[in-house]
């Protein structure tokens, strides 16, 4: 066993073969037919010599230069679902100079919006939310009152890839927020979030089979919350404001939805935050609703998308993600005005 301070830092020489001719010309169009296609010479085709090594290296240094940059960032957006990542679009394209960390449980980020409803393809959004459509650049078939995108997975793969593009944006994925971190306000008994506390989510997952397994934390001024309404930590934030300690008695404050969408809320926990619990289909209720409750539910913690249902008692609106797009963008107005300068 190689001590650690004898690890070799330089890259070990190879014995591979001789230099391999890195200038086998590859083209990636072809006028040719009839059998006569061919992009390279493959039979004279070799990659350049690596190093499995090298390749550890190359992930590992930027992965932990980036846990390290990222532990304390100005925004924590938990969930990388439409409301998450349509936030993030924002708050990247007006604050670049903001730290934002997106925490994914999922390996693959994008929620539930990969297909449309019962695994159908194209998605639908009713009108204002094509606005956002026009921004990301995504064609959609105009309808009148809504538009629909010919496949889910266009909208969702080209709001991920902008998102991801911008400098001062990381994902996390497959890594997934186990609680809160929270500060009290000793006079005023006011409680604050200050930051999240993560797992990978395998970890989070397998807590029974293991003795103790630690998570690790990020600090941050505003966390948004956008964990959807099910999978296997749904609505994240909101079930987990209901077992914290004293939430302030302001938390009813904000939007509330129509009288007849309340619903008597959840059995009264001891502290006094009872969640509304998602009531049944109606989607010209649930769309204005979850867009116009997007709010700081808890000082330094922002609610959107359909995890808002849970807190509000508000209907969903099934297989429609205009409400999401825009939740989103109600959502990034929120972290602004809640940053704590
Ligand atoms: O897509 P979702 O589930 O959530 P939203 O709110 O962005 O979009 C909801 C939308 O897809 C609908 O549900 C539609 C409109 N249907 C409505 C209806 O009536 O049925 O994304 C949430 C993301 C997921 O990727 C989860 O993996 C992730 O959040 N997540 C977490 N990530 C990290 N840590 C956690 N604790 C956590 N919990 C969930």
């Amino acid at each position: 066993m190689v001590p650690p301070t004898m690890i070799q830092t330089a890259p070990v020489s190879t014995s591979f073969s001789p230099i391999v001719t890195k200038d086998v010309q590859i083209k990636l169009k072809s006028d040719a037919k009839n059998g006569d296609v061919k992009f390279a010479d493959w039979d004279n085709f070799k990659f350049a010599p690596i190093r499995e090594s090298t390749v550890s290296r190359a992930m590992t240094k930027r992965y932990f230069a980036d846990l390290d940059k990222y532990t304390e960032s100005d925004v924590v957006i938990v969930g990388a679902g439409s409301a998450g990542l349509s936030a993030a679009y924002i708050l990247g394209k007006n604050r670049p100079d903001l730290k934002i960390a997106i925490i994914e449980a999922s390996v693959s980020p994008g929620g539930g919006c990969w297909l449309g409803g019962q695994l159908f393809s194209a998605m639908v959004l009713r009108k204002p939310a094509d606005v956002f459509l026009n921004e990301i650049g995504i064609e959609y078939d105009d309808e009148g009152d809504y538009v629909v995108v010919k496949h889910a997975a266009l909208f969702m793969s080209t709001l991920l890839s902008k998102v991801l593009q911008f400098p001062n944006i990381k994902l996390f994925n497959a890594t997934a927020v186990e609680d809160l971190i929270t500060r009290r306000d000793e006079s005023t008994g006011e409680l604050r979030i200050a930051g999240v506390v993560t797992n990978w989510t395998l970890v989070a997952l397998n807590h029974d089979t293991q003795s103790c397994m630690d998570p690790n934390t990020i600090n941050c001024n505003v966390v948004l919350s956008t964990t959807g309404h099910d999978g296997p930590f749904g609505a994240f934030s909101a079930k987990r404001l209901e077992k914290l300690g004293k939430a302030p008695k302001d938390i009813t404050q904000g939007f509330k939805p129509q009288a007849e969408q309340q619903q008597q809320p959840s059995a009264a926990s001891a502290d006094g935050f009872q969640l509304g619990g998602m009531r049944g289909l109606d989607m010209n209720k649930a769309e204005d609703a979850i867009v116009k409750g997007t709010r700081e539910v808890v000082p330094g913690l922002v609610i959107a998308g359909m995890e808002l249902s849970e807190v509000d008692g508000s209907n969903r609106m099934g297989p429609t993600f205009g409400a999401m797009a825009l939740s989103g963008v109600k959502a990034a107005e929120a972290v602004l005005n809640a940053f704590e300068v």
